[in-house]
């Protein structure tokens, strides 16, 4: 089999550890991570420090965040791209902005799938000017667009869809839907970074696109995350921002968003790296795709399909695979397996709403949300890794599901 990481070009700050000790694991073992941040050469990052403390602005949409932001809207692809403390402060600004409320006491219902993470839904239980209706996802993971039409009743509102594991929804059965319903669409696209179709940027598909830059994201500004969309509502969402003000008025509600010019820093010298580590991860996408079945692990199901889909640049996220039914041991004892080998695959995502008592639902009515949260497992998957560590993956789970 050719070695699908031979890539003459070297990854970028190779020289760190693979390996991570997690702050709260007790035995202090170095462990194969489901994922590892993108980290910005140190040097340089001290320098940009240096020079940020130097001018005294730290904050408050500063010379490297306004930059920051220009370089994203670039690399995204877009008009604009507004900068936010994190993905869920940006997806609730987003939600209190763009979803009418049009009657008094009665909330706004908004059509969401019930396999996420809770980041995507907290709100609606939070603020009672909203109602969450969940819907289910189709085995692929992809919020089931079959399932929204069915949902949507006169007092539906808005439809948040979210781009699991960088997975594009059905976004042309989607924007039909909310175009014939008069919707607002609003993309968690947390984990959709750089993601295009047929030359199409993820940023431009909903009415609002909302992204995580979390240290486990592909791209990170340690926390963070941006909004693009309708350059209307994005020019509300700047102010609401900035606690409704502007020019020392206030003209609207809002929070505190806004981004400190140490992470803009991180997040300017983290973008120029992010192709590279893109392209490593694909790498080890190629690696577990080619040699997962190679090793006879049919008791997973893996997604070649999306990952490999022409026309689409996936940035390879994650590597979701889903062990079957008829498998010997369950997901959580191959996550349990993986771990006595020092991997820590993690549950992405559980748990759901199908899964905990805290949302008074039958979990049988989302029959593929709750399959999914009990069968699916995130791999490893990284830009530092090695074939070696995929190669090591690969045994671990042949020990537990094959030998
Ligand atoms: N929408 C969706 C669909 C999302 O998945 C998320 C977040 C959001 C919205 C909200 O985005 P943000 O508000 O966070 O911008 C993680 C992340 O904290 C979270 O951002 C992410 N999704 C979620 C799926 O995963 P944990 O609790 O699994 O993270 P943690 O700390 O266990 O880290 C996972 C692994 O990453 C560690 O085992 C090792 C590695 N790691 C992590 C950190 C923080 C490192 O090597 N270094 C680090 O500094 O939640």
């Amino acid at each position: 089999m050719p070695d699908p990481m031979s890539d003459p070009e070297p990854v970028e700050d190779s020289t760190r550890s693979r390996r991570t000790r997690v702050p709260q694991d007790p035995d202090g073992r170095d462990w194969l991570t489901v994922t590892s941040p993108l980290l910005p050469d140190a040097d340089r990052l001290c320098d940009d420090v240096r020079t940020i403390l130097d001018s005294n602005w730290v904050t408050n949409q500063g010379t490297y965040a306004r930059k920051l932001e220009e370089a994203l809207a670039d690399y995204l692809d877009v008009d604009r791209a507004l900068l936010i403390t994190n993905a869920t402060i940006a997806l609730e600004m987003s939600f209190l902005e763009a979803i009418r409320v049009p009657k008094a006491q009665e909330p706004a219902e908004v059509i969401v799938p019930a396999y996420s993470f809770p980041a995507t839904w907290n709100l609606f239980f939070e603020n009672p000017r909203f109602k969450a209706v969940f819907v289910d996802i189709g085995d692929d993971f992809r919020v089931d667009p079959a399932a929204v039409e069915a949902a949507i009743t006169e007092r539906t509102q808005a439809i948040v869809a979210v781009h699991t594991y960088g997975f594009l929804c059905d976004h042309a059965a989607l924007a039909t839907l909310a175009h014939t319903h008069d919707l607002t669409l609003i993309y968690d696209a947390a984990h959709a970074f750089g993601v295009r179709e047929n030359g199409v940027p993820v940023g431009v598909l909903g009415d609002l696109n909302i992204f995580s830059f979390h240290a486990t994201k592909v791209y990170n500004t340690l926390e963070g995350g941006a909004i693009t969309g309708e350059p209307a509502l994005l020019e509300r969402l700047f102010r609401r921002r900035n606690f409704g003000l502007s020019k020392e008025e206030q003209s609207c509600f809002g929070t505190n968003g806004k981004v400190d010019e140490i992470r803009a820093a991180v997040g300017l010298l983290n973008l120029e790296q992010v192709d590279q580590a893109i392209r490593a991860r694909a790498r080890v996408s190629e690696h577990y795709l080619e040699a997962l079945p190679a090793a006879g692990l049919d008791m997973l199901r893996l997604f070649p399909d999306d990952l490999r889909k022409p026309g689409v640049r996936h940035n390879h996220s994650y590597f979701p695979v889903r062990v079957r039914p008829e498998a010997r041991l369950s997901r959580d004892e191959v996550l349990d397996a993986l771990k006595h080998d020092d991997i820590l695959a993690r549950r992405y995502f559980y748990p759901t709403p199908t899964t905990s008592n805290l949302y008074n639902i039958d979990p049988d009515s989302l029959p593929r949300t709750k399959a999914a949260s009990l069968d699916t497992l995130c791999l490893p998957i990284h830009h530092r890794m090695t074939p070696a560590d995929c190669d090591h993956v690969v045994s671990s789970l042949c020990r537990a599901l094959r030998d």
